[in-house]
């Protein structure tokens, strides 16, 4: 290769250093967060009124966080594990009869048929009852599950411990992430140019079975992109 091109992307890579991290929880209001990746929530009782929220991941501790809304991305694996002692935690879909804001939901209904109709299934995958730590809900929504779906007390009068998950599409394929963590950086320009070396058919970045400068470009052009 040449010592030009080497410096162009020795340049680049400099710049890339820069870019953010890849956040896993973020913030969005006052009850809601999005949790990107996939952690272990834990929720205990509030009284009859809440379900408390904590859970852990790169981006720091959240803790006991009253009925969160809590967009969550497909194809990430949650778990979770409700650690109250006498309160069942179900999940389900958007035929939950609910009112209220983010943060202050609660189900409009005491009819526990409706209750567990609204369930997902399989059933038992997605209720935790007491006692803890024994039946926890594992949960790996798919592209097919993107929407609006409710976590509540099953039961029928504890009405607010109540509250919203968003199901939302995770982020779209990123081609100059040779390294395919989610981020770019000084890993993703060094796997470049060893498969550049190698000419290996990744690094042919516009397609066209040469390796030359224009893949060079095309790479360094993506990378300046970012990722979504
Ligand atoms: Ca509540
Ligand atoms: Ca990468
Ligand atoms: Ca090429």
């Amino acid at each position: 290769m040449k010592n030009t091109t080497k410096a162009i992307i020795l340049a680049a890579a400099a710049t890339i250093l820069t870019l953010p991290a890849h956040a896993e929880t973020t913030q969005i209001g006052p009850d809601i967060y999005a949790v990107d990746e996939g952690v272990l929530f834990t929720v205990i009782n509030m009284g009859a009124s809440d379900w408390l929220w904590s859970w852990t991941d790169s981006s720091g501790t959240f803790n006991n966080i009253a009925d969160p809304t809590l967009i969550l991305t497909a194809n990430e694996t949650y778990v979770f594990e409700n650690i109250s002692t006498v309160h069942p935690f179900g999940i389900a879909d958007d035929t939950l009869p609910v009112g209220g804001t983010d943060g202050s939901y609660f189900r409009t209904t005491t009819d526990g048929t409706i209750i567990n109709a609204a369930i997902l299934d399989p059933f038992a995958d997605f209720v935790a009852n007491p006692a803890p730590q024994e039946d926890d809900i594992t949960w790996t929504p798919t592209n097919d599950d993107i929407g609006i779906y409710y976590y509540t007390c099953m039961i029928t009068f504890h009405l607010s411990m109540t509250g919203k998950f968003e199901i939302v599409a995770g982020p779209p394929s990123c081609p100059p992430d040779l390294t395919n963590d989610g981020q770019l950086n000084f890993f993703d320009v060094s796997a470049f140019l060893s498969a550049f070396a190698a000419m290996d058919p990744v690094a042919d970045f516009n397609d066209d079975g040469q390796f030359n400068f224009f893949d060079v470009s095309a790479f360094l052009t993506a990378f300046a992109d970012g990722c979504p």
